[in-house]
């Protein structure tokens, strides 16, 4: 039988944070291998979550801000999706959790692809049950209830297979509502990172020299909430290990933990997300599958990769049909060995007009509409506290100029 394969998708959690979580930290990332280098394809909830489920860049989905499921629906991206895609293998397909923005709008609407459909509608506690309504007190008690259909789902699997599921909860999303359990445990946590109210703006884009200084309490209240509702993701995730554990399925399933977006509590000025720097446009990535062994790596993780790597799991070829613009991860993930991996990698928000190239240590930052750039080497100024404006930037503009037109084969092939 196939591999079953599950996607966590978090909603606005840093890199940071991941290290806070015990039993993800233990069940997870100590079993697999963390992508220090992973990135969102465009840091803003709803064009992420489109790109997730297509391997399209946002400039090949076209939905460019966070209404996102009318534009996707529109042109016609739900029928051809990782879901849409595995089951002619044959896979069950389930969902369980936030979807896109938009859906709110058009809230009995239920995705090609899924056989299950648990899917939170809006942010006030509805959901959509395989094409029923049904309202919640709480966003909270939405996400445990779709918590609670994902293990039910795995559940009964326990004998038969194979499986694809997304579980994508609120957490840790604004407003932080933590448990009675976790809602003390940071309570003393301090914020003091190094690119913080960032003195000197001088070398940043124009718009930004101006900004005034973050409030640093609201900014670790913040902080205080989000690590406080990852433990309780933290729970449900010691508790969905628990059933495929108990159910014989965890040396058949292949787990991707990802997050949407980053999120900035103050760096450089910035508060929430959509930004090109580290902490933004950077997510948690990390992979545990059968045969892999334990490692950390700087090889270039997308969230373009989840479909295409999904896919090859199932034995299906990811260009048949229609060419993804990420890669399988498989093989790679299978053998420890990354040299004949992606060299560059595009991250982009094409609502607010700017494209990242990261290559090797380098983040090269273009604001199209601007005419201006930023340059960090991550390696000597990982805070990208100090751009390199004086710097020979003409190889890397070419590069951001042909991958935001490109797709598919060609998109890869400028990746090399
Ligand atoms: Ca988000
Ligand atoms: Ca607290
Ligand atoms: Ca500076």
């Amino acid at each position: 039988m196939a591999d079953n394969v599950l996607w966590i998708i978090t909603d606005d959690q840093m890199r940071s944070t991941l290290r806070s979580m015990d039993k993800t930290w233990r069940r997870l990332v100590e079993k697999g291998v963390r992508f220090r280098r992973g990135y969102t394809a465009m840091p803003w909830c709803g064009p992420a979550r489109a790109s997730m489920l297509t391997s399209r860049y946002p400039h090949d989905h076209g939905c460019h801000n966070n209404m996102t499921h009318q534009p996707f629906v529109a042109q016609g991206h739900d029928r051809d999706t990782v879901a849409t895609r595995i089951r002619g293998a044959a896979y069950d397909t389930g969902y369980f959790g936030k979807y896109m923005n938009g859906l709110g709008k058009d809230p009995e609407y239920v995705a090609p692809g899924w056989g299950r459909w648990v899917a939170t509608v809006g942010n006030q506690g509805q959901l959509n049950v395989d094409g029923d309504l049904r309202q919640l007190d709480t966003q909270k008690a939405a996400d445990t209830f779709a918590a609670d259909r994902l293990r039910q789902f795995i559940e009964r699997h326990r004998d038969t297979g194979p499986w694809f599921a997304v579980w994508a909860p609120s957490t840790p999303h604004d407003p932080y509502t933590p448990s009675r359990r976790h809602r003390h445990d940071f309570d003393d946590v301090t914020w003091d990172p190094a690119a913080f109210n960032e003195a000197d703006l001088s070398d940043k884009p124009t718009w930004m020299r101006a900004l005034p200084p973050q409030d640093r309490s609201q900014m670790r209240a913040v902080l205080e909430g989000k690590l406080e509702e990852l433990q309780d993701l933290d729970d449900q995730l010691g508790r969905l290990m628990d059933v495929l554990f108990g159910t014989d399925q965890l040396d058949r399933t292949w787990i991707f933990f990802v997050s949407d977006n980053g999120y900035l509590l103050g760096e450089h000025r910035l508060f929430r997300k959509e930004q090109p720097y580290e902490e933004s446009a950077g997510v948690p990535f990390v992979v545990r599958g059968p045969g892999v062994e334990a490692a950390t790596t700087d090889a270039f993780a997308s969230q373009v990769d989840l479909m295409p790597t999904t896919l090859d799991i199932a034995g299906l070829d990811p260009d048949a049909g229609r060419e993804l613009s990420g890669r399988s991860l498989l093989r790679p993930l299978r053998t420890g060995d990354w040299s004949d991996w992606r060299r560059r990698l595009l991250v982009e928000n094409t609502n607010l007009g700017w494209a990242m190239l990261r290559q090797g240590d380098d983040a090269y930052i273009e604001h199209h509409e601007r005419g201006e750039w930023e340059l960090y080497d991550l390696a000597s100024d990982p805070h990208q506290l100090t751009s390199r404006r004086d710097a020979e930037v003409a190889d890397f503009a070419t590069h951001v100029a042909l991958l935001r037109q490109a797709r598919g084969r060609a998109l890869r092939n400028l990746e090399e």
